[in-house]
C-alpha cells in the first residue's frame, strides 16, 4: 500500500444512534484482498487490502442489514472483487460496476445476476484519467434496459461544465458526496445554490448525502458539514442514500471511527421518517424493488 495510507480504523465505537430495522449501507468499497483480487495495473494509488469479511463484519457490527458495494478505481475495470462480494452475500448486497464501452449484454447480465444495478461514472482527476463523454453515453444506452442506474463523482468546481452532459444520461443519477461542495464557502454560496437547483430541474436525479469526513474542514464530529447533508435531506427526502465510504479511500486528515459517521445522520436526518426513508425506503426501492 502507498507510505501515505490510513488503514481503516480498526475497532469502530458502537454507534449511539439505532438504525431502523432494514438500514443500507449505500456506499462502501471492497479493496482485493490482493493478491486473488489484484489492483489495477493503470490505479492512482494503492490502498491497504480491505476485502468483503472485513466489510461483513463492519455491517452487522454498526446495525446496517444490507451494502450497496461501490467499484473503487484502484480496481479499475476488473469488478471482480466487487461482484464476488456480491455473491458472497446472498442477496444482503448490490454492486455498482466500473465498465468500459465494448461490455457485451452478456457481461451486464451476468452483472446483474450477482446484484449490480449500475455503473459509475468517475470525474475526478486525481482518481482516473478523463474518459470521452462518448463512451459514458455509450456504456449508458447499454446499461439502461436492464433497469440500471449511472453513479456519478464529481467535485462542485466542475458541476458547471458537467451539468449539460448529465442533462443527457438517460437514466436515474446518483450524485456521490453531494457533488463535494466546499463546506467553508456555506450552503448559501452559488455553487451549492447550482447543485440544489440541478436536484429541483431534475426528478431523475438522487444525492448521496454521504462523507462528512471528507468534506470537513473541522474534524469529528462534522458539526460543521451538517447544514448541506440536512438540507438537501429536507428538500428531496424521497432522492437520498447513505452511506459509511468504508474503507475510506485516500483520507489524509484522519481515520474515521465509522460509529461516529453513524452517529451524525440524525443530525442531518432529524425525524424517524427522513430516517426511513434515507436509509430504508429509498435504497430499497433503487436497489432491491
Ligand atoms: C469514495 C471517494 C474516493 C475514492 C473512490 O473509487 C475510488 O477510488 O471513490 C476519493 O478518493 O475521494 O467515494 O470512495
Amino acid at each position: 500500500m502507498d507510505d501515505d495510507w490510513l488503514v481503516f480504523h480498526p475497532a469502530p465505537k458502537a454507534p449511539d444512534f439505532k438504525l431502523p430495522k432494514g438500514a443500507v449501507d449505500a456506499h462502501c468499497h471492497v479493496f482485493g484482498p490482493s493478491p486473488r483480487f489484484p489492483f489495477a495495473p493503470e490505479r492512482k494509488y494503492t490502498p491497504c487490502n480491505a476485502g468483503k469479511d472485513h466489510l461483513f463484519a463492519l455491517r452487522d457490527h454498526l446495525g446496517f442489514a444490507r451494502n450497496v458495494i461501490v467499484q473503487a478505481t484502484c480496481h479499475g475495470k476488473d469488478n471482480s472483487a466487487m461482484v464476488d462480494a456480491c455473491r458472497t452475500a446472498g442477496g444482503l448486497a448490490r454492486g455498482i460496476a466500473s465498465v468500459g464501452s465494448d461490455i457485451s449484454e452478456a457481461e451486464i447480465a451476468e452483472m446483474d445476476e450477482a446484484g449490480v444495478r449500475g455503473v459509475r461514472f468517475n470525474f475526478v482527476k486525481r482518481l482516473v484519467d478523463a474518459t470521452p463523454q462518448e463512451v459514458f453515453l455509450t456504456i449508458a444506452d447499454k446499461i439502461k434496459s436492464f433497469g440500471w442506474h449511472i453513479v456519478v463523482y464529481f467535485e462542485a468546481e466542475s458541476l458547471e461544465e458537467l451539468e449539460p452532459f448529465l442533462k443527457r444520461l438517460p437514466t436515474v443519477l446518483v450524485v456521490d458526496h453531494m457533488g463535494r461542495p466546499d463546506v467553508t464557502k456555506g450552503v448559501d454560496h452559488p455553487d451549492f445554490q447550482r447543485f440544489l437547483r440541478l436536484m429541483e430541474e431534475n426528478e431523475n436525479i438522487w444525492s448521496k448525502v454521504t462523507c462528512p469526513e471528507r468534506l470537513t474542514k473541522a474534524g469529528p464530529p462534522y458539526d460543521d458539514v451538517v447544514p448541506f447533508p440536512a438540507t438537501v435531506v429536507d428538500r428531496f427526502p424521497d432522492r437520498v442514500l447513505w452511506g459509511t465510504d468504508w474503507p475510506h479511500p485516500n483520507m489524509k486528515s484522519h481515520v474515521p471511527d465509522d460509529g461516529v459517521l453513524v452517529d451524525f445522520i440524525p443530525k442531518i436526518a432529524r425525524t424517524t421518517k427522513q430516517q426511513q426513508k434515507l436509509l430504508v425506503d429509498n435504497p430499497m426501492r433503487l436497489y432491491w424493488a
